[in-house]
């Protein structure tokens, strides 16, 4: 069999010949995580983003079976509509590639395909972590175990309270996994800017994050990074309000019995509704923010690497 070739988008390969900045972005995002056409509006938008902070975007997705690093207009436009898309983690995409499935990649996936394609960094929302009640259900993302192997920083506005952040941390503790948080002593909690704990470390710049992630190479660690971005001040929301909200959704999931796959997704979107949209509005702000840093983060990556 031969091996699995990755077809590049036409502005990433230009990059890849050229030793440019990319930054890989998911697509589950879009398939599972915002409804259309808010999803496609948004993956536009965040590829604007990088590309104004001087890097190439490169959305990974899977289409009828290939494994896709940088997507057109309408390759995002039928990812954005299709109702026949998986949710494909990293263990998910031999299968949906053998079936000629299309699959919307989560960050485990896109970790691995951003690995073998060679970026380094890679813009998202908010990450997978340890599920509420994890010691009954045992529902730990595989986000979590990718970046405990797999050499690709990850870029996030924190974890979402909708897991259980504090058992989130000490899971990437265990995995070697440093947290760095940008600007800020507190780890963020996705729609607001602290969830009460501090992060490991707090770096300043894009360039001094860059510099962490080559040393971390340097050392042969072999884990991933994750930066947690804190939300723009002007689009956090109030605490009390999305606290009381997740855990009306949080409650109703457990009452309809919905588990492993299909708890993110159903979670976001219920939060969405009961919030009135205004969930959405700040996951799609702290996207864009967590693109712009990501970007800045590679352009000085590249320029160190040279
Ligand atoms: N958090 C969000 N939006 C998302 C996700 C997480 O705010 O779309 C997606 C990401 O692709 C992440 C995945 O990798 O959900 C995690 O799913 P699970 O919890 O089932 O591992």
């Amino acid at each position: 069999m031969a091996p699995i070739t990755i077809r590049y988008g036409r502005d990433v390969a230009a990059a890849r010949a050229a030793s440019g900045p990319i930054v890989a972005l998911e697509s589950t995002i879009i398939t599972h995580g915002m409804p259309y056409p808010a999803n496609l509006e948004t993956a536009r938008a965040v590829e604007q983003v990088v590309r104004d902070n001087g890097a190439t975007p490169a959305t990974i997705a899977v289409i009828k079976g290939e494994v896709f690093v940088g997507l057109d207009d309408e390759q995002l436009e039928a990812l954005a509509q299709s109702k026949q898309v998986v949710k494909a983690s990293g263990r998910d995409l031999a299968a949906v590639m053998v079936r000629k499935g299309d699959g919307g990649t989560t960050v485990s996936a896109t970790m691995r395909i951003a690995a073998l394609a060679g970026i380094d960094i890679f813009a998202t929302g908010g990450v997978g972590g340890v599920h509420r009640g994890a010691e009954q259900t045992f529902d730990i993302s595989a986000d979590l175990t990718e970046l405990g192997q797999t050499e690709t920083t990850v870029v996030c506005a924190g974890v979402k309270s909708i897991l259980d952040i504090p058992k989130t941390l000490e899971y990437v503790e265990t995995q070697r996994v440093p947290v760095i948080a940008y600007g800020s002593d507190d780890f963020p909690a996705f729609y607001t800017r602290s969830s009460g704990l501090k992060a490991d470390h707090r770096l300043d710049t894009p360039e001094e994050i860059a510099e962490a992630m080559i040393l971390h190479a340097q050392l042969g660690s072999g884990t991933g990074i994750l930066i947690a971005n804190p939300i723009p001040e002007a689009d956090a929301l109030d605490t009390a309000f999305i606290d009381k909200t997740i855990a009306e959704a949080v409650a109703e999931a457990e009452k309809k019995g919905v588990a492993r796959k299909e708890v993110t997704p159903f979670l976001l979107d219920r939060i969405n509704q009961l919030s009135e949209g205004k969930s959405l509005k700040a996951n799609i702000a702290l996207v864009k923010n967590n693109a712009a840093l990501a970007a800045r983060m590679a352009v000085a990556h590249s320029a160190l690497k040279t």
